[in-house]
């Protein structure tokens, strides 16, 4: 059948089988490539896989060329010497298999449950198991790409970035492959193209003076500035010389973890924002241009300065987008599930540790990330699990000492064997949800309580991670009823009350659950999916939004670093500038003047 790629495979067709699939399936398809990709011999040819879901292996012309493990992150391969042999065109042929089942030993884990009472289910009955609450969409859910560097090519560039004074320092390290025989030229452009710094070799300082911070969304009156970092390869190779190009939108700022306070540029920062999750209709997980600029628009729109990739990495151009627009990032990899005392196995470590690399190794350049979380709610009062996140958290720390590394979670805070080894202490609840359900009066004095508890044991600075209620979009009753508009609202109302108590003490910040509705699977507890968002599935706001929008412009009007009058106000009207791949255009639709 005919499969649009990037998208999920389950809601595409007619087929319900399909839809709950659990095993192979199969993509293919037939590309002639340009004749100069096949004959110059000094071109590498490459075969990019944005993500497939969950364990993929990939053929070429009939060729195993690639394996890979786990659904949200991208794999490569050199496919040179496939291509550049035969005759002309060069025909190739791309087969991707794709398993989605997901076991004690993937990430998330799962488990298989074979059923095995005859007069109940047929021979052979299994059902996949998972222990997260997310529809277990699968697929090539991002882009498949081919494309061409030299022989001799830039492989990876590292940036770090600090300030001293009133200067930004960027530390670069560039990783060539090929040849040894190469020169690299560095320069750093600003945003009006000027060349503030220049340098050469595979690693050095550039000096910026009078640089231009980057800066979270509505925390400063130019928020996410953004340097590009030129890098120009020269090299020999036996066939001729070769020269490579990369560009790299780079920002300068700090970030740093006190007691009691998360540091942006050494000012406060109080994360207001969402989490979110890949997810709409007919695509699933599917990338999709579209989605993802009107969801940054309502980001804009509700004054959120940040979210949180729950439950897994996001794609890269996602992460681009938060670049350009100021919008903070917990990046989360897909550790979720972890419930279960069998996962926290060496097999599953090593793997986590594994998924960990290629996470920071793919989001290390991004200003936006300012931190990275290894999982979600983990059985985090097990001894093994403390064990466990102690050693991913060392290993993603060595990955990247330059930003703090945290969990999320939802064990008791006397224990929670993981919270010794996070910088930030993340917490999710759900007062008034699934505990004391309908008891909105109790919902502050919970959230003292908590709150008190894990400050006074650890003295580390804390997020609400997530809180919030299930609501059905329409459904009214005042007296607030649960499911109704109007429970979410006093839901978040009486959390928001809790959460000003402390948020100029230790709480650096608060993520309702969710951005909007997203798919689950079928249970009797989820209608057509989880319907906590403040947004239907389909973007339009519930009441809960409008709610959000008030608290958190006033929120960044409190705790701006510096402020401009234009920017009191939510603006209405606002000018989108988007310049990134895929996407690169400008449109000005109407002035502030206005
Ligand atoms: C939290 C989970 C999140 C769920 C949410 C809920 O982290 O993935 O969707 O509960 O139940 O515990 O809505």
């Amino acid at each position: 059948m005919d499969m649009p790629v990037p998208s999920s495979f389950n809601d595409i067709s007619q087929d319900w089988r399909l839809r709950h699939f659990v095993g192979w399936v199969w993509y293919e398809r037939e590309v002639i490539l340009p004749e100069r990709w096949t004959q110059d011999l000094r071109t590498r040819v490459v075969l990019r896989i944005g993500s497939a879901h969950s364990y993929a292996i990939v053929w070429v012309n009939g060729v195993d060329t690639l394996e890979h493990e786990g659904g949200y992150l991208p794999f490569e391969a050199d496919i040179s010497n496939l291509v550049q042999v035969g005759p002309l065109p060069s025909r190739l042929r791309i087969t991707i298999a794709i398993n989605n089942t997901l076991t004690p030993t993937t990430l998330p884990p799962g488990t298989i449950q074979y059923l095995t009472d005859t007069s109940k289910y047929p021979k052979g009955y299994f059902v996949q198991n998972t222990y997260f609450d997310f529809f277990n969409y699968a697929g090539l859910q991002r882009s498949v790409l081919l494309y061409t560097t030299p022989t001799t090519y830039i492989d990876d560039i590292t940036v770090t970035t600090s300030v001293e004074q009133d200067s930004g320092l960027v530390n670069y390290q560039i990783s060539v492959k090929g040849s040894n025989l190469f020169k690299l030229e560095v320069r750093l452009l600003d945003a009006e193209n000027k060349v503030v710094a220049n340098g050469t070799g595979t690693q050095g300082q550039l000096k910026v003076p009078g640089v231009s911070l980057w800066w979270p969304y509505l925390m400063h009156e130019r928020p996410a500035y953004l340097y590009s970092l030129e890098v120009q390869l020269t090299a020999q190779t036996s066939l001729g010389p070769v020269s490579d190009f990369y560009t790299l939108p780079v920002g300068i700022r700090t970030v740093a973890v006190t007691k009691s306070q998360f540091l942006i540029n050494g000012k406060p920062f109080y994360f207001h924002g969402v989490n979110k999750h890949e997810d709409a209709d007919i695509r699933g997980k599917g990338f999709d241009w579209p989605l993802l600029v009107k969801d940054f628009n309502l980001l804009r729109w509700l004054g959120a300065n940040a979210f949180r990739t729950s439950h897994y990495p996001y794609a890269e151009e996602v992460m681009q987008m938060c670049d350009r627009y100021g919008i903070v990032v917990i990046d989360e990899c897909p550790g979720v599930g972890l419930a279960l005392p069998q996962f926290f196995n060496n097999v599953s470590l090593h793997h986590h540790m594994q998924v960990m690399e290629e996470v920071v190794r793919r989001d290390k350049n991004h200003p936006a990330v300012v931190m990275w979380s290894v999982a979600n709610e983990p059985a985090s009062h097990l001894e093994s699990a403390g064990y466990y996140l102690k050693m991913v958290i060392a290993h993603t720390k060595a990955l990247d000492p330059s930003r703090p590394v945290t969990f999320v979670s939802n064990s008791n805070y006397a224990a929670d064997k993981g919270a010794p080894y996070v910088d930030v202490i993340c917490l999710n609840s759900y007062y008034s949800w699934y505990h004391d359900y309908g008891h909105l009066e109790l919902i502050q004095l919970q959230l003292a309580t908590q709150f008190e508890n894990w400050y006074k044991k650890y003295q580390k600075p804390i997020i609400q991670s997530e809180y919030g209620a299930e609501t059905i979009a329409g459904f009214h009753q005042d007296p607030p009823l649960m499911f109704t508009e109007e429970y979410q609202k006093s839901l978040l109302e009486q959390y928001h009350l809790g959460l000003d108590q402390k948020r100029r003490k230790y709480v650096v910040g608060e993520l309702i659950w969710n951005f909007a509705d997203f798919m689950t699977e079928q249970s009797p507890t989820r209608v057509l999916g989880n319907k906590k968002g403040i947004f239907t599935r389909q973007r339009q706001p519930k009441s809960a939004a409008f709610l959000l929008r008030e608290r958190y412009w006033k929120i960044a009007n409190e705790t701006r670093a510096t402020s401009t009058a234009a920017e009191q106000v939510p603006p209405g009207l606002f000018t989108a500038d988007q310049n990134v791949s895929g996407l690169s255009f400008v449109v000005i639709y109407a002035s502030r003047e206005h």
